[in-house]
């Protein structure tokens, strides 16, 4: 295969190409009909192909599901709203930048910022007439939503701990540069004409201005085949979960100092019911780079994706897939033959040992300090005494501090001096918001996924379904002395794994009303798949299931092992025999 840009032509002997494919070729560099659409305002949801395009631009078209329960009256359609996801490489913002977004989630969305899985923002409930203006504010922040979604490389992760720390600063600017990189240049262009009335803001390359008919130089008319993913993390704090992306960069240091990367390639979580073609696939270690080398390297496999992904079947159009259907040999010989352009080094033999959640004070070596916070699910909300938004932007809004946010949906505080530290810790008890020490391990080591109301594709509840389930856990493991234990909950409200719940030690997944599929197994830092445990469990049944186990985990363990070592030395059948078999009836 050539390694030009992409072509849809398809031959008679290639399957017919996924409709998504034509609306992109025929799409004029994404702009479609975006404008015309917004301007009208008789119109309150967008046409088929403008709502693939707007993906591009970072937005989803969402219905409020909320909203139904009262449709079923005369004239009452849907409860049409936008959803909004910025790109933030790193997860960083400036103290202005995070005020920004406060002020914006206020004025034109539902009063929450949600802090993503991939260490980004998401605005939810934007009517469509405040569109523009959602996202001419975020611009004037000097932020984007370009690429948030989309057949694009999505928002590059690095571990975000502003730690005095070579490799971490290498690892924050490589992942500006490979978020970049790898944007969508002509792309780009419409997001302007379209958004901000073809005016230049800084952050956008000049030559997109200068030369309006550039083409996009990696992706080709067509995009890619699917969303592509890109992570960097250290062996010692795999807070990214590099083995659940397309492509991960692990640091290799020698004395503290970074060396290289091992490039892992072919992760990936989503699946589909009944769909045994789909699957969750850990990332498979390609081979190793040196930082020089880190973007090059990212623009090959991303170009290796455009031609190789499956562009007829949007289900099976991952590069896990390509991965999995070649095997790691047959990958490293094609990336390094048509996309490296030079023999590969083999990856070091560096395994990943940890994950940090960077909670809590802490020094950042260089005479401040951060303080991470656990913030559930992501939602940044005042609700009833727990005032986390007006809590952050008070301390924010005096420290004018820089912000992160981590991948797994918290945020951290940073560049504090010493002496604010006891004003800091005033506001918080002020604003009611937990220190991290007093939370429970198992509410820290858990994330949710948005699901029901605004996800188009859930199936059941997350976000709000998983605090009782947490907060009842967490009695039992008390109870049984284990609260102390890391156990990774995580849950979603369909099978896509938004939250990354099959690399979890316990993986909740929405099988449909209030069941979900149990799994069970994986590893706190993201090194292992867990497996299927029971299928469509009552909400009501998961924490008794699970404390059958965990009473057995505490009697069985041997010293110092993991809940997860401990499922998978067992293994699934033992599980499933203590909780009546793997269809609950056995
Ligand atoms: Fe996701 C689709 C939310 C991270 C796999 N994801 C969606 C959509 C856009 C639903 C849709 O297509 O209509 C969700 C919007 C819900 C809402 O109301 O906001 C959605 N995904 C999210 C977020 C917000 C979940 C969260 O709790 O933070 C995350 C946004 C990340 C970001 O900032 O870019 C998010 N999604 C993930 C991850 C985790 C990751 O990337 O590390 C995965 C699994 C990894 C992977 O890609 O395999 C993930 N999302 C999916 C899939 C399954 C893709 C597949 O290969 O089958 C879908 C469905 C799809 O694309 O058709 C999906
Ligand atoms: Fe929606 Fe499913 Fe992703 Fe949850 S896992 S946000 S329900 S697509």
């Amino acid at each position: 295969m050539s390694t030009d840009t992409a072509s849809t032509a398809a031959t008679s002997s290639e399957p017919k190409l996924s409709p998504v494919e034509a609306i992109k070729e025929n799409s004029r560099s994404l702009r479609g009909t975006i404008a015309e659409e917004f301007a009208d305002p008789a119109l309150d949801h967008l046409s088929e192909a403008n709502k693939q395009l707007i993906k591009f631009h970072g937005s989803y078209q969402q219905e409020d599901r909320d909203a139904r329960k009262k449709r079923d009256k005369p004239g009452v359609g849907k409860a049409y709203m936008f959803m909004v996801r910025l790109k933030l490489p790193g997860g960083k913002l400036t103290g202005d930048q995070y005020l920004a977004m406060d002020d914006i989630c206020g004025k034109y969305a539902n009063g929450t910022l949600r802090i993503t899985t991939r260490q980004s923002f998401q605005f939810h409930g934007i009517l469509k007439p405040d569109m523009k203006s959602l996202i001419r504010g975020i611009n004037a922040a000097l932020v984007t939503s370009l690429g948030g979604c989309g057949d694009v490389n999505r928002n590059v992760l690095s571990c975000p701990a502003p730690l005095n720390d070579p490799a971490r600063k290498q690892m924050q600017e490589l992942a500006d540069a490979v978020a970049a990189h790898l944007a969508p240049r002509a792309g780009a262009r419409a997001y302007h004409e379209i958004w901000l009335n073809g005016e230049q803001v800084e952050h956008v390359p000049a030559a997109e201005h200068e030369n309006p008919e550039a083409n996009e130089p990696i992706y080709g008319k067509v995009y890619l085949p699917r969303k592509f993913k890109t992570a960097f993390s250290l062996p010692h704090d795999n807070c990214t979960d590099i083995l659940a992306q397309c492509l991960g960069f692990l640091c290799v240091t020698e004395n503290g100092k970074p060396v290289g990367y091992n490039l892992y390639a072919g992760g990936g979580q989503g699946q589909t019911n009944g769909n045994p073609d789909t699957f969750p696939h850990l990332a498979r270690a390609v081979c190793f780079v040196e930082p020089g080398e880190v973007v090059r390297a990212a623009e090959g496999i991303c170009k290796l994706f455009r031609d190789h992904g499956n562009r007829a079947n949007r289900k099976r159009a991952r590069l896990k897939y390509v991965m999995h259907d070649w095997g790691v040999e047959k990958f490293r010989e094609v990336f390094a033959r048509d996309y490296f352009g030079q023999p590969l080094r083999m990856p070091k033999d560096v395994p990943i040992t940890g994950l940090d959640l960077h909670l809590g004070w802490q020094p950042q070596g260089d005479g401040k300090w951060f303080l991470g916070l656990s913030v559930e699910n992501g939602r940044i909300k005042d609700e009833g005494t727990l005032r986390l938004r007006s809590g952050l932007r008070a301390i924010v809004s005096k420290l004018r501090c820089n912000v992160r946010l981590t991948a797994q949906q918290d945020v951290l505080l940073c560049d504090i001096a010493t002496a604010d530290r006891p004003g800091v810790d005033s506001l918080l008890n002020e604003y009611g918001i937990s220190r991290p020490e007093s939370l429970t391990q198992v509410r820290k080591w858990s994330m949710a996924c948005p699901a029901i109301p605004t996800c188009g594709l859930a199936i059941t509840e997350a976000e709000r379904a998983l605090p009782t389930v947490t907060g009842q856990l967490a009695a039992v493991l008390a109870e049984l002395g284990l609260g102390e234990e890391l156990i990774s909950v995580r849950m979603t409200g369909c099978p896509n794994g938004c939250a990354r719940p099959y690399q979890s030690e316990v993986g909740l997944v929405g099988r449909g009303g209030t069941k979900y599929t149990m799994y069970i197994g994986g590893d706190t830092f993201g090194r292992r798949l867990n497996t299927e445990l029971q299928d469509s469990v009552p909400i009501e049944q998961i924490v008794p299931k699970l404390k059958t186990i965990f009473t057995a985990f505490k009697a069985e363990r041997t010293t110092g092992e993991a809940f997860g070592d401990y499922c998978t030395r067992v293994g699934i059948e033992r599980l499933q025999g203590m909780i009546g078999g793997a269809n609950g009836k056995g």
